[in-house]
């Protein structure tokens, strides 16, 4: 989508120079859905697929493909001046950054695992026993505050194979659907962390790249509120009405219009996702009929 709308953000006031660099993942499980979001927010990427650097003709932003690990340090340094990165490398880096918003994608867990056949008996299972994984940090953080000793064993990748080869006796691991945990004979035991991706940056950043960073972060949560909520339509017997209306929240409030055929409204209002069913559920039973919904675009709230 090409956005030629740049009127938030006022380039003649940056001198037209001034440019917000986010830091992006190059290639892996945050990539698409950064460059997608980004996307929805109406910022085009000119110069090429993954370069190390592509620029944007229709916003000042700039963005930097990195491997995730790297984006904590690049944002700190001053390098990007944003980030977009799983909150786990963010908590395992210690970044002086600060999270600046949660994206809601990309959501995990940062788990304990040990071999199925073993009792857990909690966090001192662990005592003087060897622990694999790739986020010794996090890790060593909960064993002390935990008062547990044990020994950490860092490994970059194929961590659930350490209990199987005898590396280990237990993982430290991301854990999305657990399936990877239930292949290597692995049940977990304690979630230490939950993540999701995050945009991070130093908050007290120059006014002129505060003014993009917050244009940006009004467009990101318009595009997340419409995906979160659906336009819905129906039909409802005017003896019903007010019961109707009664159960759908909508923005302010529903808009209603006769119909054609006397005795019957329309009503139109949005509906966010989490109650969508319960409410179906409810204004059918009060007589509701054709009913539609609606993909949202944009949700300016
Ligand atoms: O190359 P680069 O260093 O940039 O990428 P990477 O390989 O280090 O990271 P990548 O792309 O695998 O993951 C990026 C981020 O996505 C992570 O830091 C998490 O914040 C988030 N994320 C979400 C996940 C998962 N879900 C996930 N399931 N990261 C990894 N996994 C792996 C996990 O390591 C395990 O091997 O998937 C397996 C478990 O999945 P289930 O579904 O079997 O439980
Ligand atoms: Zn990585």
């Amino acid at each position: 989508m090409e956005d030629k709308n740049t009127d938030n953000v006022d380039l003649s006031k940056a001198g037209g120079q001034t440019k917000l660099r986010i830091a992006v993942q190059k290639s892996g499980r945050l990539s698409e859905k950064s460059l997608n979001l980004l996307k929805e927010a109406g910022i085009s990427l000119t110069n090429g697929e993954r370069k190390l650097l592509a620029q944007s003709g229709s916003y000042p932003i700039e963005v930097l493909y990195l491997r995730d690990d790297d984006i904590p340090q690049y944002v700190k340094d001053g390098v990007a001046d944003v980030g977009i990165v799983g909150e786990n490398e963010y908590a395992e880096k210690g970044s002086a950054a600060d999270i600046i918003e949660r994206l809601g994608f990309s959501r995990c867990r940062i788990s304990l695992a040990i071999p199925k056949q073993h009792e857990y008996t909690g966090p001192e299972y662990f005592e003087g026993k060897k622990i694999a994984t790739s986020y010794p940090v996090i890790l060593q953080n909960y064993l002390d505050e935990k008062g547990v000793n044990a020994e950490i064993h860092v490994i970059s990748g194929s961590v659930e194979i350490a209990p199987a080869i005898g590396l280990a006796d237990g993982i430290f691991d991301i854990v999305s659907s657990g399936s990877t945990l239930i292949s290597n004979g692995l049940s977990e035991v304690d979630v230490v962390m939950k993540s999701e991706a995050v945009i991070i940056g130093d908050k007290d950043m120059e006014p002129g790249k505060m003014e993009i960073l917050n244009d940006l972060l009004f467009r990101i949560r318009s595009v997340q509120a419409a995906s979160n909520n659906k336009y819905i339509l129906l039909n409802a017997p005017n003896d019903k009405l007010d019961e109707i209306i009664a159960v759908i929240p909508g923005m302010k409030s529903p808009t209603v219009m006769p119909l054609a055929e006397s005795g019957w409204s329309s009503v139109h209002s949005v509906l966010s996702e989490k109650q969508f069913w319960q409410v179906i559920g409810k204004i059918r039973e009060l007589g509701a009929e054709g009913i539609l919904v609606i993909p949202i675009e944009k949700m300016i709230v």
